[in-house]
């Protein structure tokens, strides 16, 4: 595939602000490997487009010059919070991506993204092959993904997304617990039907509590006045209430309540989040780097939001510690609010990476100072948790 004519519209490079390895000796990949992983979860994760109670994801492992640089697919195996899914990832991975970043050397993930943009969309796919080339070349350069990536903070503060609970007082003590746990800022799902009940019963709890609620798209512009029913309890914000691809309608739904929306599903580039800022849809931004297509959008992203004055944090996919440790990397840059970034034990017995993602009794992560993620897969764990998995050379 030959590039585009719309390559030499191309941004500044990010190397010229931040290290991100400019001048090191091109990467030659060797090997790709794709491996479906199982995670047994120790609760069901429920939100309004489903219950997860197994973890299944795509791994990618990249190696070249010895190296070994890994990656977490953010894509679930069914498409009900966006369009990808496991099996879209593998295929566009295995037929588009990897021949792509076959075809010739690139010097910094930088490189190796602006080589992907003919593939469109396929965003989950995109992202970790990125994460695992930020990876593999912050290895080679012995300095931790953060430093990489022109981060500043050594520590994270820690948020929860808390799933829909039984009742709203099961809900009131799981607040209670996380809370209890350290967690600097708490999130709830909400759904129709589920949403008055469990924001009063919150508020009436915890008067002073800083909640978002999540909808994930279960609502439409015709529940405008039921959502501004939902001012009186005073969430923090209200997470894409609207359709999944929509930011038409959030700006029209804004102007009706005074609960400030972010948005997470709509934005899955740069440019969608500037105009989304721009008429009004998004007063806050969710980030989730394996929704943008990776870091180097994700920095892009937190570039704008700062310079707007748009108030960000990073999300989450229920990720385990490998995923949750690209993310706390990421969060080292400062500007971000504390997220959706919690414990992996808190859904997984057994995690995958050594040292573990651990939030402090403050509610603070340290990010892993050594080099590339800074944590390692054990091996028996990754063993055990592989369901498939396909070799793909040059
Ligand atoms: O909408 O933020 C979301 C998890 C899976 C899919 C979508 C969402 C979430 C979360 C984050 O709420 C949960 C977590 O990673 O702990
Ligand atoms: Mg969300």
């Amino acid at each position: 595939m030959s590039p585009l004519p719309g390559e030499g519209r191309r941004e500044p490079p990010l190397t010229a602000r931040r290290p991100g390895g400019a001048g090191a000796e091109p990467i030659s990949l060797q090997r790709i490997e794709l491996r479906v992983l199982a995670l047994p979860m120790r609760q069901p994760f429920e939100t309004s487009f489903g219950v997860a109670r197994e973890k299944r994801f795509l791994l990618v492992s990249i190696h070249a010059d010895g190296l070994t640089g890994h990656g977490e697919c953010v894509a679930d195996h069914h498409p009900g919070y966006l369009p990808e899914t496991i099996g879209t990832a593998a295929h566009v991975l295995r037929d588009y991506l990897a021949p792509l970043a076959f075809a010739a050397p690139f010097a910094t993930p930088q490189e190796l993204v602006a080589r992907l943009r003919p593939v469109r969309g396929h965003e989950m796919a995109k992202a970790a092959l990125e994460m695992a080339a930020w990876d593999l070349c912050a290895r080679r350069a012995g300095v931790s993904l953060a430093t990489f990536l022109g981060g500043t903070r050594s520590r994270i503060a820690a948020g929860v997304s808390i799933g829909l609970q039984r009742d709203d007082a099961a809900l009131v003590d799981k607040v209670a617990e996380e809370l209890a746990a350290g967690y600097h800022r708490v999130k709830v799902k909400i759904k129709p039907g589920r949403d008055q009940g469990a924001l009063r019963a919150l508020r009436h709890h915890f008067p002073d509590l800083h909640v978002v609620a999540d909808a994930n798209s279960a609502y439409t512009l015709e529940d405008a006045d039921h959502l501004a029913r939902l001012d009186t309890f005073a969430p923090a914000m209200l997470e894409q209430p609207l359709g999944w691809d929509d930011v038409l309608d959030h700006a029209v739904l804004a102007k009706r309540l005074r609960t400030p929306i972010c948005l997470d599903e709509s934005l899955r580039c740069v440019e969608r989040v500037r105009q989304a800022i721009d008429i009004g849809a998004a007063a806050v931004v969710n980030l989730k780097p394996g929704r943008v297509g990776g870091l180097v959008e994700s920095v892009k992203i937190h570039d704008l939001c700062v310079a707007r004055g748009v108030p960000l944090w990073c999300g989450g996919m229920v990720e385990s510690g490998l995923g949750r440790t690209a993310n706390v990397h990421l969060q080292s840059l400062p500007g971000f609010d504390p997220g959706d970034t919690s414990d992996p034990r808190r859904y997984f017995d057994e995690d995958l990476v050594e040292p573990p993602v651990v939030v402090a009794k403050d509610g603070f992560i340290d990010v892993p100072q050594g080099p590339g993620l800074g944590v390692e897969l054990i091996t028996s764990r990754l063993e055990r948790a592989t369901q498939s998995r396909e070799a793909l050379v040059p």
